[in-house]
């Protein structure tokens, strides 16, 4: 299960002298660097509950009665995995944009940037954009700022959420293994979140669906911090509670990625996926300070890493 207290603590810190410098460079990095050590469903959940009191709320929140089952069921299962697709106009012009920017495969950083249909190496599974890419797409505060999910992210945190490390990046076919997210793993980001993840192509079976282990977000079984074999999660939560999201391009889902999940390596076509997290502290992913100018019509605690005030 769990690592020993002095293992949990020097999973992300090797040294105080190293800890105190990255705090003091980034604070979003204390909560982060620690939270090896609250890698328990109910260590985490104690610590969200009072980071989630100090944090804005609604006044006089009155969700829908959608963002309500989603999130019973997100509490449930730790995922949603069928909510409204986004329409094929956006979704066409999100493909647009992202074909014409180039994306990098950070493992092999030295082989510079490509074009999306060109990875670096055969070695390159995922290609990644930055986040000043993904911040640029169109309609991509929009997208994130959906009245739904962030009453339902409220529901879940007991708070606003902040919204926090997005994502987007090409997964190659027909690579020779698996690699990082594409293996069973539980994120840790933060004390308590979900992310929003949208296919921008049509992923069946063969195109390298996101593969969730449902309920497995409550339990404390199999370790944080490193992948995990198929067997093992099977083995700990049952294969019937195993579920591969598959979808035509647009298709969302919301899933708390404490869970184990991966993104199986697709066997034939390029899947191309965009993700931000909803969380209740924030992780120091997003670059700082927040590159968006500010601007009205979103909420400017919820968008508080990504805009400035
Ligand atoms: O590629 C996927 O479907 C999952 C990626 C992942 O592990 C994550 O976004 O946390
Ligand atoms: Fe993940």
């Amino acid at each position: 299960m769990i690592g020993s207290w002095q293992d949990n603590f020097r999973t992300r810190i090797p040294s105080l002298a190293s800890f105190f410098r990255r705090v003091s460079g980034d604070r979003r990095n204390f909560a982060y660097d620690l939270l090896p050590l609250f890698a328990s469903p109910g260590r985490r959940s104690f610590v969200a509950r009072r980071l989630a009191a100090l944090r804005p709320k609604t006044p006089g929140l009155t969700p829908s009665a959608t963002a309500r089952a989603w999130h019973a069921q997100l509490e449930r299962d730790g995922i949603v995995p069928a909510i409204p697709a986004i329409d094929g106009a956006h979704v066409a012009a999100l493909r647009r944009y992202f074909e014409g920017i180039p994306c990098l495969d950070p493992y092999r950083a030295h082989l510079g940037s490509f074009a999306f249909d060109a990875p670096a190496s055969p070695e390159t599974n995922m290609g990644y954009y930055n986040a000043r890419q993904i911040l640029a797409a169109p309609g991509f505060l929009d997208l994130f700022n959906d009245p739904v999910i962030l009453e339902t992210a409220e529901l879940y945190l007991g708070c606003k959420p902040l919204l926090d490390n997005i994502g987007a990046w090409w997964s190659y076919p027909g690579r020779p293994a698996a690699k990082g997210t594409q293996r069973y793993h539980r994120d840790l980001d933060s004390f308590g979140g979900f992310k929003m993840f949208i296919y921008l192509t049509d992923v069946d079976a063969a195109a390298g669906p996101h593969v969730f282990m449902k309920g497995s977000h409550r339990s404390p079984l199999l370790p944080t911090g490193r992948a995990c074999s198929d067997e093992a999660v099977r083995a700990s939560f049952g294969v019937e509670n195993e579920i591969a999201v598959t979808g035509s391009a647009g298709a969302r889902f919301i899933a708390d990625t404490f869970a184990f999940h991966k993104g199986l390596l697709p066997g034939q076509g390029r899947r191309l996926l965009l993700t931000a997290q909803y969380n209740v502290n924030a992780s120091p992913h997003l670059p700082a300070p927040p590159p968006v100018p500010s601007r009205g019509g979103y909420d400017a605690d919820v968008n508080q890493l990504i805009m400035r005030r």
